[in-house]
């Protein structure tokens, strides 16, 4: 494919995903980061960008972050997730369902989750660990929030990541630890789709965060600059922000 670079911006809302400039996408793919699936979403792309992304996160992306070990496949526990959700599960409707990602970006994102699937997949299996006193080692399948976050373009303000659920759970994170290679938006669990309890369509998973900074249903990724006085569900009643693992 030839890039085309006459087309017009971004129109996120159209249906034919244009959800990416097209050369931010070979530039990501040049650094060996886009691997698998790559040509089918670079199938609807058009316009150019030619800035380079924000030092930041350009230094987060290409110095590498310390991997934790995988687990094998056969490892898995599936008795072992617990389901736990403040509020019980939320109804969403798979069709109007939106990720958006904004805040401190310069190209904020709507995605269906059809768009989020033309990424490439990636499958670990970790431990997830909750503080309440139970694990399990779980196998997640998604893509990596890093990319996600990429293509929405940060601006050199953000430092820090709020994430908004369907339940009404929010979140906060550290730039870092967001954009860790093993940092994903999930939606797989033990090989099978992911279940509304578990946070369908989208959740996090990661083995840096314990459980409750993994949050379900998610709907809105916003970059900041601060950390505002609300900071997490939990961490708002007591619990650690950094909750790292
Ligand atoms: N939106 C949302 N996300 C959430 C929660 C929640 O109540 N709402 N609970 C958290 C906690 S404490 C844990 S341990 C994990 C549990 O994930 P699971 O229910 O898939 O086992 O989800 C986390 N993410
Ligand atoms: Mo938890």
């Amino acid at each position: 494919m030839e890039p085309n670079q006459n087309k017009p911006d971004l129109d996120l809302e159209s249906d034919d995903t244009d959800l990416v400039p097209r050369r931010r996408f070979l530039n990501l793919a040049g650094a060996g980061l886009l691997t698998i699936g790559f040509g089918s979403l670079a199938e609807g792309f058009v316009g150019a960008v030619s800035e380079p992304l924000n030092q930041q996160v350009e230094s987060l992306i290409f110095q590498p972050q310390k991997l934790v070990p995988e687990l094998p496949i056969a490892a898995i526990e599936p008795d072992k997730l617990i389901i736990n959700s403040f509020r019980g599960t939320p109804p969403i409707d798979l069709a109007s369902y939106r990720l958006i990602i904004d805040g401190a970006v310069d190209n904020p994102l709507s995605l269906s989750m059809s768009d989020v699937q033309k990424l490439p997949f990636t499958s670990m299996v970790i431990r997830h660990v909750c503080v309440e006193g139970w694990a399990a080692i779980v196998q997640w399948g998604g893509v990596r929030l890093r990319d996600l976050i990429a293509i929405a373009k940060p601006s050199t303000q953000a430092k820090y990541v709020y994430f908004y659920s369907a339940d009404g759970y929010y979140e906060s994170w550290d730039l870092d630890s967001v954009m860790h290679p093993q940092t994903l938006m999930a939606y797989q669990k033990n090989s099978q789709p992911l279940e509304a309890a578990n946070g369908a369509p989208l959740r996090l998973a990661s083995p840096v965060k314990l459980g409750y900074k993994l949050s379900k249903w998610v709907t809105r990724i916003e970059l900041t600059s601060e950390l505002g006085e609300k900071q997490g569900y939990w961490e708002d009643l007591g619990y650690e922000w950094y909750a790292g693992l």
